[in-house]
């Protein structure tokens, strides 16, 4: 029990299932609201539950080494030379090696899961500025023209793709219910798909600093059942034809 490595091992494990209760018993994000928000937080959990043992391991060790090597009150010489340790060095590099990599891929996995195009997706057109959200819907009776909105209604069940743009400096969409965001850049249209499952009310926040009124620059998403989506849908084309 005295061995300094063994209570660091022992004080080192205390700590990590402490810390890594905590850390999945704290809410990180607010309710979700679509089919893929679960594997994300399962990525999230996994992620946890491997980076805060390595917080933990480094922090006891940074600690034993500050009481156990301190400079003794009047101790004016060097430490020790120390000529470096291979092995420990490989294991240092091969170890944070593997375990960043096998997260990579599993991340990379769960981003190509959710990412894949359904064919019956719906098409939102996102226009970002100074400082609102706009957006744009495919026309109920086939037409060309979009049914343009300040208000952002999706069906639940259906995949929606977001296609993202801005009319003047970079923002960010950002709909956390939703658990994806992506930056709006001027010149270039960028996209993420999401398959609503819970109807209600949701957040829709820009995330990309971009001016003195940034942080006014959020709205809200609908999720509906579909039969009030097309509903909505027509109402708004028609408002808008009369309008003209
Ligand atoms: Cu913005």
């Amino acid at each position: 029990m005295s061995h300094p490595l063994l209570r660091m091992a022992i004080y080192g494990l205390i700590a990590s299932v402490i810390g890594v209760v905590a850390a999945l018993w704290i809410d990180w994000f607010p309710p979700a609201a679509v089919q893929e928000a679960k594997d994300i937080d399962t990525l999230w959990d996994v992620l946890l539950i491997v980076s805060v043992p390595i917080f933990v391991l480094v922090m006891v060790v940074v600690i034993y080494c500050v009481r156990a090597f301190k400079a003794r009150p009047g101790d004016m010489g060097d430490g020790e030379p120390i000529h470096g340790n291979t092995m420990l060095e490989v294991v240092w590099v091969a170890v944070p090696f593997v375990i960043v990599s096998v997260l990579a891929v599993y991340g990379w996995i769960v981003l190509d899961d959710i990412e894949a195009k359904k064919p019956d997706r719906l098409q939102v057109e996102v226009r970002g500025q100074q400082f609102i959200w706009r957006y744009e819907y495919p026309n109920p009776t086939g037409g060309k023209e979009k049914v343009k909105s300040y208000d952002l209604v999706v069906p639940t069940g259906r995949q929606v793709e977001f296609n993202i743009n801005t009319d003047d400096v970079i923002h960010d969409f950002w709909i956390p219910a939703f658990r994806l965001k992506i930056d709006a850049v001027p010149g270039i249209t960028t996209h993420w798909r999401a398959t609503p499952s819970e109807k209600g009310s949701y957040d829709v926040l820009c995330a990309e600093l971009c001016g003195l009124g940034h942080s006014t620059m959020r709205g809200s998403v609908r999720v509906v059942a579909p039969e009030e989506y097309d509903a909505w849908l027509s109402k708004t084309a028609a408002k808008a034809a009369e309008e003209g």
